[in-house]
């Protein structure tokens, strides 16, 4: 103890470490997170650390379409506010819902700090019904973990609740709702919580933290609807689905990281990215050691955990990012259907169109015309519904919605600003084969 002074209650902390470290030298803490692999998340002790500055002790996380909690220092303390609300809440352009979320965002703002600091959190509580909120994956003392009714009482509508701990590690983490969790996530009642390390051993340029995470909302409906157990229909990166969701925007070759993190109600995600494969650093539990890190371009990222993967984007290009669940980048389409594949149903849909005016047949072969038809305005669509929408590409309709969206890597940009479309070098892109270069190979067609 005698190279960090330490406040008493934060003594008392460290002395109840030695002591579940089962007989470790009083005055090595440090011994405790290097040399045991049961307190390998922990990485710090709590201590005197000023409080982490932005740019100075860290880049800042970037959470597109979402926001970051301001805090103010009060005593040497980072402190925060979270204001439980009701929100309404745009999925995707045409598509609105009342939902649940923090401080007038859904999902709630990326709470971001650094190991060693010490964190106030007020939580405000301004819904009709009582809640308490966990921070998911921090080692924090029990009383501070937010299991309504376990840890603590429910903070009841009006009342505003103080949660105080020191960060004693760094990784990417989460908050949510422990009250009513069903109802109360299916609503949005959740955000990511970063901490990152005190001293890094490497640095990234482009930092992002995105939150996976699936809704039911019925076509013209109001409110998300908490009740559903497997047929979600809105499937979000950070309550946005395509083509609601924001690309990401990196300049060639910058190193790039993102903090994937799942609080979906079922479904587990296989988050894919084209055109770059990337090392697997870290989860909701810390860093994987550099000797243990893998490969991928996939990572499946489980209900309630987080995946935080790094890679340098030397490819440029515009390459989309997704959910590779075929069915979590669709929009609001129903599951229930007669499989009509390869079935031609023109003259059906002429009889159907005499009893229901307007009715269209869905495509037979081609799910995704159905977009196209609806941006066309041959098809008509319930107000506040986005059925299977994806977008205008540069070359043809996108016929992707949910969780997808762009990473856009361009070479010597000097703005984030979204650059438009990919120009690709000439002769780098799928084209129409030529009879001549068909013929020249032999292809049979
Ligand atoms: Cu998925």
């Amino acid at each position: 103890m005698s190279k960090i002074r330490l406040s008493r209650r934060d003594a008392l902390t460290v002395a109840g470490l030695a002591v579940a470290g089962a007989g470790m030298a009083a005055g090595k803490a440090s011994a405790q997170t290097a040399g045991n692999p049961f307190h390998h998340a922990r990485t710090v002790e709590p201590g005197n650390y000023p409080p982490g500055a932005p740019g100075e002790d860290y880049s800042p996380v970037i959470t597109p379409n979402g926001a970051t909690l301001p805090y103010k220092v009060a005593g040497g303390v980072k402190v925060f506010h979270l204001i439980a609300e009701e929100v309404q809440h745009e999925f995707a352009p045409g598509l609105k819902a009342t939902c649940w979320g923090f401080n007038g965002r859904v999902h709630g703002p990326t709470i971001e700090a650094v190991e060693g600091d010490r964190v106030r959190i007020y939580v405000t509580n301004r819904l009709r019904a009582p809640t308490s909120i966990h921070w998911h994956g921090l080692i924090l003392p029990s009383g501070m973990d937010g299991v309504g009714g376990l840890s603590q009482p429910l903070i009841q509508p009006g009342e505003t609740f103080r949660y105080e701990f020191p960060l004693v590690q760094h990784g990417t983490h989460m908050y949510h709702s422990h009250h009513d969790e069903m109802t109360q996530m299916a609503l949005g009642m959740m955000g990511m919580f970063i901490i990152h390390p005190r001293r890094p051993k490497r640095r990234v340029d482009r930092d992002f933290a995105i939150l996976l995470s699936t809704w039911k909302v019925r076509p013209g409906a109001r409110r998300p609807d908490p009740n559903e157990m497997t047929d979600f229909n809105i499937l979000t990166f950070n309550a946005r689905a395509f083509p609601g969701t924001e690309p990401m925007v990196v300049r060639q070759n910058q190193r790039v990281r993102m903090r994937v993190a799942n609080l979906s109600a079922m479904d587990h995600h296989p988050f894919h990215l084209h055109g770059h494969t990337f090392q697997v650093v870290g989860t909701d539990g810390g860093e994987i050691p550099e000797t243990a890190r893998w490969p991928e371009a996939t990572i499946l990222i489980p209900v309630g955990s987080a995946r935080t993967i790094e890679f340098v984007a030397d490819n440029p290009g515009d390459w989309a990012v997704h959910c590779h669940m075929t069915h979590h980048v669709m929009n609001q389409m129903g599951h229930d259907l007669e499989n009509m594949v390869g079935v031609d149903q023109s003259a059906f849909s002429g009889l159907v169109g005499d009893l229901v005016p307007g009715y269209m047949a869905m495509d037979g072969n081609d799910m995704a015309a159905h977009g196209k038809h609806v941006e066309m305005g041959h098809m008509r669509i319930p107000d506040n519904a986005i059925p299977m929408v994806g977008a205008q590409g540069p070359f043809d309709h996108i016929g992707m919605g949910g969780m997808f969206t762009l990473l856009k890597v361009r070479p010597g940009i000097t703005s984030y600003e979204d650059p438009g479309w990919y120009q690709a070098p000439e002769d780098t892109t799928a084209r129409l084969a030529g009879a001549d270069e068909i013929e020249r190979d032999g292809i049979n067609t």
